[in-house]
């Protein structure tokens, strides 16, 4: 990165923590709470969780994801350490207390114990959680599916009817009931309009990282088998507010992300993922990602495009809708 876009980052970062700060503040106002109460109202909660089993972890990604419950609700806490920031270092190296564990020649290790500040891990809880949560977080063998237009309406469909997680998330945030504060642009239009934030899985601390989502004001298109010409001018409009928004904020240009739909999602409410190119988002592979550069051509060529094909995707060993597939002689 050269110096100035480092600069620029680094002015973004800082900006962006004061700005959360004060939303924090006013937040907090709002409920009539001041931030160190809601902070320790954090930490409460997960004194009371009660762990039952690690669903999977990662020692390269640093990640954990467990089940367990608070009280008599089931729950699934994901813990992740954060990457080391560049314009924290300063306050690393003088802040902190550093353990030798050997030396040996010129090569020296140590145990470095950052401020409290510094120290932080992402943490994110969904509770109650589901059995379908429960699967998705844990690791499992996968299979590649083969689904043809065929396939979808007479088995893909009715088990996504029937089996879907709750859009309830998605609702608030098109509703302004959660998130709100963290919408980074919106065009309100009921047809073409959208809502682009930091998807959950993004700290928004450093662009590295960058993850947003575009998310659909109109409803009833579940995924990419919906989608039709027709959709068109609501595509092109995710695709091309979104690069502008992100260019604004975050001074990304387009050459540096990567946009794209999952096929099969977990949410069947369309919406579009933004993450920086580079980044080995979850989901970015070629067996789920579409890229909606390809999406629209696609559909420009053929209107149809998404009805008629075969499209291949993975699905985890305990994926009800893999069950299916097998009981159809599909696997
Ligand atoms: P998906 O392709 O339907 O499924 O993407 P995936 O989760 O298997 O990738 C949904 C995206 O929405 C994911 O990137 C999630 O991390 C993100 N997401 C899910 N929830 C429940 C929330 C939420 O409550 N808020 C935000 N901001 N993002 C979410």
């Amino acid at each position: 990165m050269s110096e100035t876009a480092a600069k620029r980052e680094a002015n973004w970062v800082e900006s962006e923590n004061s700005s959360r700060k004060v939303k924090r503040a006013k937040a907090d106002e709002d409920n009539g709470q001041e931030e160190v109460g809601k902070e320790s109202e954090a930490e409460n909660i997960l004194h009371g969780f009660k762990t039952c089993k690690v669903l999977s972890d990662s020692a390269r990604e640093k990640n954990i994801f467990i089940h367990g419950k608070f009280a008599d609700k089931e729950a699934v806490v994901i813990l992740e350490k954060t990457p080391i920031r560049e314009d924290t270092l300063a306050d690393l190296f003088s802040g902190s207390v550093l353990k030798l564990e050997m030396k040996n020649d010129i090569y020296s290790t140590y145990r470095l114990q950052a401020p409290h500040h510094l120290n932080e891990i992402k943490t994110t809880v969904v509770c109650p959680a589901t059995e379908k949560h429960i699967k998705k977080y844990q690791r499992q063998e996968s299979f590649l599916v083969e689904e043809t237009g065929e396939d979808y309406e007479s088995i893909t469909l009715p088990y996504i009817q029937q089996q879907s997680f709750s859009l309830q998330w998605v609702y608030n945030i098109l509703e302004k009931n959660a998130e709100a504060d963290r919408i980074v642009f919106e065009d309100p239009d009921p047809k073409v309009g959208f809502v682009l934030l930091p998807d959950f899985k993004w700290d928004q601390k450093q662009v590295d990282d960058l993850y947003l989502i575009a998310i659909a004001h109109c409803r009833g298109i579940r995924s990419l088998r919906d989608l039709k010409s027709e959709h068109l001018p609501l595509l092109q409009n995710i695709f091309e507010k979104g690069k502008e928004a992100i260019m604004q904020r975050y001074n990304l240009p387009a050459s540096k992300l990567r946009v794209y739909l999952h096929y099969q999602p977990s949410y069947y409410h369309l919406h579009v993922h933004f993450t920086k190119l580079g980044y080995e988002a979850p989901g970015c592979g070629v067996e789920r990602a579409h890229l909606l550069a390809d999406v629209i051509q696609n559909l420009q060529s053929d209107f149809q495009y998404y009805k008629t094909r075969t499209l291949y995707f993975p699905l985890r060993a305990e994926d009800g809708l893999l069950s299916k597939f097998k009981e159809s002689g599909k696997l």
